[in-house]
């Protein structure tokens, strides 16, 4: 997603030179740029112009601190507005009622609707911990039914049966009773495809929403219909108080346009991602870091990092000669570290051959796997994205610092923080670990820095 649209504004936004502040003259042919970007990438046209006069607004006479260059200053604030545009932050779905949490699906034909089920009751069973029951209220496609239980099956969730003589209102009512009797914590109830917004159908998803009082009503829309989508939901969120919008089809769409429309057309915030057609391909919608792809963060820090890296260079020598000789193990050594790990054939087959820790055998905890594998990933990123400087002493590592490493790598300010006291955590036990055997201590010791690894074990 995005490509396009990240390498003409990558390519536009390095043209902002010169000057120590961003005038209008200065800053003219590239919101053009951005707006002739914006459109070729299907945002609707008036977030397009919205979205241009507030960059405007805010660049003409910002002023230019040393370290960027105007294009990098200009970089920030086409950021920051990209943010605002998509919501700002992640929208969780709020399921804090008194249980069953019912989520209500919506959307036209083919959007993605019982795949979503699917890949919704897999998340919130695995990283929310929660007990789901799942349902077809789509009496109208005979095969609609069947495939909702072939996903329940193959994620492991409790499937309700329904069948095409009941009413949807009924088999929505008759399965939330039955998720109060197993006390289950969410029910998420498929709806059959609409080809257009139509009357009748619309009646009944209203009597099926009036029904079942859903703590989430969730518009499923295909992101590959472009503005289209946010139009869509528009016209869907008159008739139904949505509550938030699924992004499907993410993984097909160059373009992006989809992603950065539906807020402002719908007032409605993208809460999910589809980004494949398996269960697994579902991500929470972060806008801060859909932002930073857009803007291809990696090269345009990489920019801000050589800057600074000049400034810091006398310091940094200094630095160097004196952690040679101390012979300190610093964050690059760590990153070494994580790339030896993954070399290894990753955590997950680390952790195989490893004994059981703290009473947990973590070659069994299959989720455990996948959130550390994905831990591991980001805190390489971090790494990446900290100066040289920063990972030979990650104690100059300040608020401002850790800010700008949280954006380059799409993390979030705490996440730096983790990996500081985590690489804390393994200079020392790099101090205790010595001789034969210490590596496997050594990694056995960062396993235990993973979610599910059990804590720190003692050796
Ligand atoms: N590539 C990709 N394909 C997807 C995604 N989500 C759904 N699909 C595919 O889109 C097609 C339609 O998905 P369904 O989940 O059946 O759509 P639906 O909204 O339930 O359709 P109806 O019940 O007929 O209205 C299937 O082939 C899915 O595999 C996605 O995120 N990425
Ligand atoms: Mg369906």
């Amino acid at each position: 997603m995005f490509e396009n649209l990240t390498d003409r504004l990558s390519q536009t936004l390095r043209h902002v030179t010169g000057k120590a502040k961003l005038t209008e003259e200065n800053i003219k042919d590239t919101l053009r740029e951005v707006r002739m970007a914006l459109l070729e990438a299907d945002v609707a046209l008036p977030v397009v112009k919205e979205f241009v006069a507030k960059v405007k607004d805010r660049a003409v006479g910002t002023e230019v601190s040393k370290s960027l260059t105007p294009g990098q200053a200009f970089v920030k604030i086409v950021r920051a507005e990209l943010e605002e545009l998509m919501g700002a932050a992640n929208e969780d779905l709020s399921l804090g009622v008194v249980p069953p949490a019912v989520v209500l699906m919506a959307g036209l034909q083919g959007a993605g609707k019982t795949t979503t089920v699917g890949k919704l009751a897999r998340f919130l069973k695995e990283r929310k911990k929660k007990s789901v029951l799942v349902v077809s209220a789509d009496i109208y496609r005979p095969a609609a039914i069947k495939q909702l239980e072939t996903l329940a099956a193959e994620v492991g969730v409790t499937f309700f049966p329904s069948d095409s003589s009941q009413k949807p209102v009924e088999i929505a009512l008759a399965a939330i009773r039955e998720a109060k009797l197993k006390y289950i914590d969410v029910v998420l109830v498929d709806t059959a495809g609409r080809l257009a917004i139509d009357a009748d159908m619309m009646a009944e998803i209203q009597a099926v929403h009036a029904a079942i009082k859903p703590a989430e009503t969730l518009f499923v829309v295909d992101a590959m219909t472009g503005q289209d989508a946010a139009n869509t939901a528009k016209a869907f969120g008159e008739a139904l108080p949505l509550t938030g919008v699924v992004l499907t089809k993410v993984d097909g769409d160059a373009r992006g346009g989809a992603a950065l429309s539906v807020r402002q057309i719908t007032g409605k915030p993208i809460k999910f991602l589809g980004m494949g057609e398996k269960s697994d391909a579902l991500e929470p919608f972060h806008p801060d870091r859909i932002a930073s792809r857009i803007l291809g963060m990696g090269d345009v820090l990489s920019l801000i990092e050589q800057a600074e890296q000049t400034l810091d260079r006398e310091k940094a020598e200094k630095l160097t000669k004196k952690l040679k000789k101390g012979k300190g193990f610093d964050l690059e050594d760590f990153r070494d570290q994580l790339q030896q790990m993954k070399n290894m054939g990753g955590l997950g087959g680390l952790m195989d051959k490893l004994p059981s820790i703290g009473g947990v055998n973590l070659s069994q905890m299959g989720n455990a796997q996948g959130a550390a594998e994905k831990q591991f990933k980001q805190m390489e990123a971090i790494i990446n994205s900290m100066t040289p400087v920063e990972r030979r002493n990650p104690d100059i590592i300040s608020g401002s610092r850790k800010r700008r490493i949280a954006m380059g790598s799409g993390t979030q300010v705490q996440d730096i923080g983790r990996l500081i006291k985590q690489h804390k955590q393994m200079q020392k036990m790099m101090k205790k670990v010595s001789g034969k055997g210490g590596m496997a201590k050594m990694m056995r010791g960062m396993g235990g820095m993973f979610p599910g690894g059990g804590g720190m074990p003692k050796f």
